[in-house]
């Protein structure tokens, strides 16, 4: 019994609670409002985490392992209070003492605002990368922002999106910890001059610059523990502070202005998360985000380091920074800069330290998502940081003219052409991020592979050992443990407990898949689920949705790129096949969308206006009697995507293959049993891998196929329109009225699938040429939904096979073959 002790202290938990509700509000439980009852219980629990959190830094100082900084300009965190329950392992203690208390711990859960300082799947990996980080020992720093809003709350009004600000912090966060001793500054604009100093070296300072002080606030990422036992990592978000040293009575020296700049400048920084996914929007504002946080995180990263180590070109012994995609790519700069100006390292001392230290992620192909700076922007606001990247470019010019003077075939200036770092006015990140890093990753095969054959060829022949692929993987202890507790219990019956630290013990489900008895099991929970996510769907957005009716989930956010239109259409399609001949018979259908925007996406918003038309249309037709419904849930941010995972029959993963390069929705959408109706992209590839063909509803075009089709510039999606009359129709009611009394409303839809009046080319994303396919996997669909026993099987083999896709198996492949960790032992 000594272990429970160990574990979770109930008595204190309750004590503490019933405390902080009386010194923080001068209340008793009975007066206190939900909110105070959160605030109280989560204050609580921090109580209890900061003991492990200090026991882990004593552990760290004593053992001395490599620590890894993720550095991210996102982190799509979700609520923090029941996912540090479930690693401590006192989810159900904490619930317990809460009931005796007279509340309800999803109650008090629903009072923590989401934490959205992220847009989708990037951040949201980064989230999933520090929880398995930390349930498998490794110490570990999230380097990120702490945006005053983070991404933008959606609502719906009239059908359309409107965006309200995400005011996250209004009550405070109290999880977090305000660091002010370990401050920063960060310096922006000036020039840079040069001397020699009394020992004869070279140096550089920045001067008639603005500063800001970065200051630092920890939140605490708790490790699924055992015994007691919990690794506590740290996720450390910068806010910007005004430096106010100025003097007053030096106001008419000029100092008043600069005073006024540096507040502004404090100000802005760390306002708004840019809600964009996939998409740069290139504003200076941005940058400056980027070189804060970095500045502020490589510096500590260097510091800390000196703390306990003498050897400064040894860092990379001990320390790690893995970039998440190009926006943290400065770091590259900022370490060359601490190392040579603060630190006195000659440039290969520095350049040596610098390519061990970083390693960088790509995750996209879209070429709307390659940062690249004009230089005159970058060279105005990071003076001595553009030299370094003139340096580095220079030098990395040379490598290429000796890499292929000799070589026949190569024509060196088209390889700088596509290669350099600066080239036509414009800092390439991702060509720096390349150069500066001595590992190169895609996020799941196929997009390694396009990568190392298309996107990046030229860096993948000249450095090939660089690349690598870590496909993506979520963490089973939010997304199975905390969203789906009844399929969590199910499987812990059937299989153990193993599965909430090794995944793949879900696949001694495998036998059970057959069993007419667990199939009627897994399909209770599932009903169940479908009924709690009916509850929300009611309560939030007014409908009414059928739990027997196959739940058929696109959530994500918002791209042409993953073809929500596609989705739509076909909704438009099989309403048409209804209306034609209203005795059909199909099995109801109800086609759940969730989808932010960015919010100057027009052909995005458009689509949510379409959706939630068609849903209006549908919803309401007696002849449609209820048999199709369309629902649109608004504001789609974590806390709701656990419900409707949970409650997922369908998986619609639809890009265009070659789009997407991972997916991660995917996953958390099998590990709940729900089925891939998919293409050949990203991981879906991976999915039906391990799934088997024939547990899966694939279509469409393969990636090759729509490669080809670019290269050859030979899509005409006006012959699939003219051949096809039922998809011409389907087409066509987007202008004749059918959803909407303005025909012109939906034009510009309907020309970014025939014209290029509205998008660049007619139909970027083939969903005419695939929509045939889709329609036909989709029927397929509700066939074997109506076969019941196949069906359960097919779902259970979901979650019994997923076990590749936990965030444990690819961190555990980053520490093999990139970062070299050390596990810290308490
Ligand atoms: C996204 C991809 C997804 C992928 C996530 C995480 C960007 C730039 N990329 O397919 O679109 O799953 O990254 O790797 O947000």
């Amino acid at each position: 019994m000594a272990k429970k002790e160990l574990s979770f202290d109930k008595e204190l938990f309750k004590r503490s609670v019933l405390y902080n509700i009386k010194t923080l509000y001068r209340r008793t439980l009975e007066e206190a409002t939900p909110l105070q009852i959160y605030q109280a219980s989560a204050l609580a629990i921090k109580d209890q985490i900061i003991d492990k959190w200090m026991e882990t830094q004593k552990a760290v100082k004593e053992q001395d392992p490599k620590i890894v900084y993720y550095m991210s300009m996102e982190f799509l965190m979700g609520r923090a209070f029941g996912n540090n329950l479930i690693n401590l392992r006192a989810y159900k203690e904490v619930a317990e003492v809460l009931d005796e208390l007279g509340v309800d711990i999803n109650l008090i859960e629903d009072q923590e605002p989401d934490p959205a300082l992220g847009n989708g799947g990037l951040g949201r990996l980064a989230a999933c990368f520090l929880d398995s980080l930390a349930s498998l020992d490794y110490v570990a720093y999230g380097c990120g922002i702490r945006y005053k809003y983070g991404m933008f709350r959606q609502e719906i009004k009239d059908g359309y999106q409107v965006e309200k600000p995400d005011d996250w912090l209004v009550n405070g966060n109290p999880f977090e910890l305000r660091r002010s001793e370990y401050a920063k500054e960060v310096k922006f604009g000036g020039y840079v001059t040069m001397y020699t100093d009394e020992n004869g070296r070279t140096c550089f300072k920045q001067e008639g610059y603005n500063a800001v002080r970065a200051v630092p606030y920890d939140l605490p990422i708790v490790g699924y523990g055992k015994d007691g036992k919990n690794v506590v990592d740290t996720l450390r978000i910068w806010d910007a502070e005004p430096i106010t040293n100025f003097k007053l009575d030096s106001f008419d020296k000029g100092d008043y202005q600069q005073a006024v700049e540096q507040e502004n400048l404090a100000k802005q920084i760390c306002e708004v998360l840019y809600p964009n996914d996939n998409h740069i929007a290139g504003k200076e504002l941005r940058l400056k985000q980027q070189y804060f946080f970095i500045s502020a995180s490589v510096q500590t990263a260097v510091q800390k380091y000196l703390r306990n180590h003498s050897d400064i070109k040894k860092f990379y012994e001990k320390n790690v920074f893995q970039l998440n995609d190009t926006h943290p790519t400065v770091a590259v700069a900022e370490l060359m800069r601490v190392l040579m100006d603060d630190y006195y390292l000659t440039w290969d001392e520095a350049w040596d330290v610098t390519c061990k230290t970083c390693c960088y992620t790509n995750h996209t192909i879209m070429s709307e998502a390659l940062e690249k700076w004009p230089i005159g922007l970058f060279q105005r606001l990071l003076p001595r940081i553009y030299q370094i990247v003139e340096e580095i470019n220079r030098r990395f010019n040379i490598e290429i003219v000796n890499r292929y003077s000799n070589d026949p075939n190569s024509n060196i200036d088209e390889k700088i052409r596509k290669m350099a770092i600066l080239y036509d006015n414009q800092v390439r990140m991702a060509h720096l991020a390349i150069v500066g890093s001595h590992s190169v990753n895609g996020v799941a095969e196929l997009h390694t592979q396009i990568l190392e054959k298309r996107e990046l060829k030229d860096f993948y022949e000249m450095m090939p050992d660089k690349f690598n692929n870590k496909t993506n993987g979520i963490t089973q202890r939010r997304f199975l443990m905390h969203a789906n507790p009844l399929l969590a219990d199910w499987c812990t019956s059937k299989v153990g407990d193993g599965w909430t630290t090794d995944l793949t013990v879900l696949k001694g489900l495998k036998k059970s898949a057959d069993t007419a008895k667990a199939q009627k099991e897994f399909m209770a929970i599932k009903k169940k689920n479908k009924q709690r996510l009916a509850d929300y769907i009611y309560e939030h957005n007014g409908i009414k949705i059928d739990p027997n009716s196959i739940y058929d989930c696109q959530v994500k956010r918002l791209h042409e790129y993953k073809r929500q239109l596609l989705n739509i259409l076909h909704v438009i399609y099989l309403y048409d096949r209804i209306k034609e001949n209203p005795k059909i018979d199909i099995p109801k259908q109800t086609f759940i969308f969730g989808a932010k925007a960015a919010a100057g996406y027009r052909i995005a918003k458009l689509t949510i206006k379409l959706i939630n038309s068609v849903a209006d249309v549908v919803n309401n037709d007696k002849d449609v009697n209820g048999r199709i419904k369309v629902v649109f849930i608004e504001d789609y941010k974590v806390s709701n995507a656990e419900l409707i995972f949970a409650a997922a029959d369908v998986s619609e993963q639809i890009s265009t293959a070659s789009r997407e390069a991972s997916g991660t929705g995917n996953m958390k959408m099998m590990l709940n049993g729900a089925v891939t109706l998919g293409t050949m992209d990203g991981a879906n590839v991976e999915i039906v891998k391990e799934v088997g063909k024939s547990n899966a509803f694939i279509f469409g075009m393969t990636s090759d196929e729509v490669i080809a089709h670019e290269k050859n510039n030979d899509y005409d999606p006006m012959e699939y329109y003219e051949k096809d009359a039922e998809l011409k129709k389907t087409v066509d009611h987007l202008i004749d009225g059918t959803f909407s009394s303005d025909k012109e409303l939906f034009r510009p839809l309907w020309n970014s699938l025939l014209n290029t009046k509205d998008t660049s080319k007619a139909d970027t994303y083939f969903i005419l040429k695939d929509f045939r396919s889709y329609a036909q996997a989709q029927e397929k669909v509700r066939k074997a939904y109506t076969d019941s026993a196949k069906w359960a099987k097919m779902a259970i083999l979901q979650t019994a096979c997923c076990g590749k896709f936990s965030s444990d198996r690819t961190i555990e492949e980053y520490v093999k073959d990139i970062w070299h960790l050390d596990k810290v032992k308490l």
